[in-house]
This record gives C-alpha cells, structure tokens and sequence, in this order.
C-alpha cells in the first residue's frame, strides 16, 4: 500500500511554545513528506509493495536500508504526531500510572529515564516506551529504528533528530526533552496504545 502524509491533528502554531509552528512547518510538511515520497519510490516493485506498513518495516530491517530508513521514518512520525497535543504532559490515567509503576518504579522514574535516553542517542534517532513481554521498558534507537525491530510494541517516541528541536533550542535536547515530556506528550493516547499492546 503507498503511503501517505497524514495531516497533523492540531493547527501547526498549537503547540507553542513548546514546538513552533515553524519547526512543525517544516517537520512534517518537509521531512516527514520526503520519508513518504522516497518511500513510496522505493516500495514499487519491491517484495512489500502489497504489505501493511508495519509489514514493511519489520520486512525490510537488514534487508533493504533506503526502503526501510524511509518506511521506518514515516511509521515514526505517524504516531509522532498522535503522541502530543496542545495542553500535554501531565498526571498518566490510572492504568497506564499503575503499569508504568509496577515496570519502572515510578512515573518520575520512568520520565527521568525517559529523557536520560533521548540525551545520550548518540546523533539521530529517537527514544521510546515500549511493552516488552507484558512489561513497560524504555529504549532508544538510531536513525528510523523503533521497537518495532527490536521485538517491542512502542507505545510513545520522541524525534530526537535535530530537525525536531534545533529551530525551538538550538542544541539544547535535554530542554527540548523535558518540554516534550512536561508539556506535550498525550497521555490518554499512550494509554490507549498500552490497552492495544497488552491485549
Ligand atoms: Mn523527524
């Protein structure tokens, strides 16, 4: 199936100060668009061509680089867009509290960890919450990779490549980090995708 671009689920100027309307501009109308046009070049006449998306992710790690660094990126930014919202950060719904507490310690635990991931990847890529054998587990990733490949269920990613933050803090991720955990992150959505993961 070809890939499109989705449109974001909020006014690009929604989610300032925290990301600018400039850095949405450009992230998903210029980056995320080049992932679903160089994708979709590379999908015709490939073996996956007919594939679900997820298919083609999972298929194409360690077989064929340029398709899956470009499959691998729009999965990303897919649900990059669905896990913030205008007014985020916050207290967890109970279940997902109950579940991120019994696998990390804690919510503050899980932020720390969080973030401490996104600060030490190492160049582009990203870090994330996944379900892991029924447990909640944070990792990080290089490039296009997401849990996905690792045997995991994602269930939140921060873009930690610069075009997500360099226009809003320069070089200053950890900021970007905590403002993504503080003030963006739709919790009620991880949730959701908690429910979808464990079922
Ligand atoms: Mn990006």
């Amino acid at each position: 199936m070809a890939f499109t671009l989705p449109e974001l689920p909020y006014a690009y100027d929604a989610l300032q100060p925290y990301m600018s309307k400039e850095t949405l501009e450009y992230h998903h109308d210029k980056h995320h668009q080049a992932y679903v046009t160089n994708g979709n070049n590379l999908l015709k006449g490939s073996e996956w061509e007919n594939k679900s998306l997820e298919e083609v992710v999972k298929g194409s790690f360690g077989k064929n680089a340029g398709l899956f660094n470009n499959a691998g990126q729009h999965f990303n930014h897919i649900h990059f867009w669905k896990w913030m919202k205008p007014n985020g950060g916050g207290s967890l719904p109970g279940t997902l509290e109950k579940a991120v507490t019994s696998s990390l310690g804690s919510v503050d635990k899980m932020k720390e960890e969080f973030i401490q991931a996104g600060v030490t990847q190492f160049g582009s890529g990203w870090c994330w919450l996944a379900v892991k054998d029924g447990k909640i587990v944070v990792q990080k990733t290089p490039n296009g990779e997401s849990p996905l490949v690792h045997g995991a269920t994602p269930i939140l990613g921060c873009d930690v490549w610069e075009h997500s933050y360099y226009i809003d803090y320069r070089n200053r991720r950890p900021d970007y980090l905590k403002a993504f955990v503080d003030h963006l992150v739709n919790w009620a959505h991880v949730a959701e995708m908690y429910q979808q993961a464990t079922k």
